[in-house]
């Protein structure tokens, strides 16, 4: 047990851990998602109606990755996963690859990855860079435009629900960073981690749907807030009684 009596780490984060990097949020000021509804393009009905426009929609966003990379937040994660003895799990919302590029290795992509294709003939997941479109032949069974993107819709089930609820249900501190609490089954994850005991501690840009569940709610930006938390956490520099949350 470390000082402050926190040893099993869980955090998740979302789309605000990546806005430093400029990567779109999902619900702008317009409520729009890169100009267009969500439900437009995030949602196997939107994929069966109309497959250009949500390859398009992909395909841009799978391209953008190659012009940004990991900001001070990614970095100060990483920098947690190398140096904390406990165990941690991050769980990402997001689909891009830059808590990857920025060296987290205890981490798993809820809602799949953009840099991922999933073949609908013969149920293989694989790798994906670069353009994938209608026509896309899968590497596995070379069958052309049966390809889609290795991503979670809504209506679809996230990955590793199980993996998640076990490292909820064992942990002692749970961290929600740059998420609005809007999506299911993410959302409820404080709720779990509570009623198992955990502390919870949120670090977003402002109190989202969920900071009444928090037994702390720092507001302000990713790339200065989580830095300074990981900071406080891994010098361990609390009295046994202080959490690294009583700032
Ligand atoms: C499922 C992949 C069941 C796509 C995504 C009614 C009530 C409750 C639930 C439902 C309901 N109706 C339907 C549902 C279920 C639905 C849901 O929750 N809908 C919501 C809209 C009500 N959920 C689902 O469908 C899920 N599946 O329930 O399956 C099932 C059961 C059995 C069998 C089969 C199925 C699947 C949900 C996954 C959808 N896919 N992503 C893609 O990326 O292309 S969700 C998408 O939005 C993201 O991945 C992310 O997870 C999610 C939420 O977005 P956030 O990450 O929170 O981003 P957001 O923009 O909302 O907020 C950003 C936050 O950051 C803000 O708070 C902002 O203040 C902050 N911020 C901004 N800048 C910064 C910052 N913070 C710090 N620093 C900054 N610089």
């Amino acid at each position: 047990m470390t000082s402050h009596g926190i040893r099993n780490i869980v955090v998740l984060t979302g789309a605000g851990v990546s806005a430093e990097s400029g990567v779109a949020t999902f619900r702008g000021p317009d409520g729009l998602w890169e100009g267009h509804r969500v439900e437009d393009v995030a949602t196997p009905q939107a994929f069966a109606r109309d497959p250009a426009l949500v390859h398009a929609f992909y395909d841009a966003r799978r391209a953008k990755l190659g012009t940004i990379g990991p900001n001070a937040a990614h970095e100060a994660l990483a920098r947690l996963d190398c140096e904390w003895p406990g165990k941690l799990l991050l769980v990402t919302q997001n689909v891009d690859d830059l808590h990857e590029r920025a060296g987290s290795k205890r981490l798993l992509h809820m809602h799949g990855e953009l840099k991922r294709g999933w073949c609908l003939e013969c149920d293989d997941r694989f790798e994906w860079d670069g353009v994938m479109g209608e026509g896309a032949v899968c590497p596995a069974c070379a069958t052309p435009g049966r390809v889609r993107p290795d991503i979670v819709w809504f209506g679809e089930m996230p990955y590793e629900m199980e993996r998640i609820d076990e490292a909820l249900q064992r942990c002692d501190l749970f961290v929600s960073i740059g998420t609005s609490g809007a999506v299911y089954p993410a959302a409820g994850f404080v709720q779990t981690a509570r009623y198992c005991g955990a502390r919870t501690l949120e670090l977003n840009l402002e109190p989202s749907l969920a900071s009444f569940l928090f037994d702390e709610s720092r507001t302000g930006r990713a790339g200065e807030l989580v830095p300074v938390w990981v900071e406080e956490l891994l010098s361990g520099a609390h009295s046994a009684h202080s959490s690294p949350m009583s700032r």
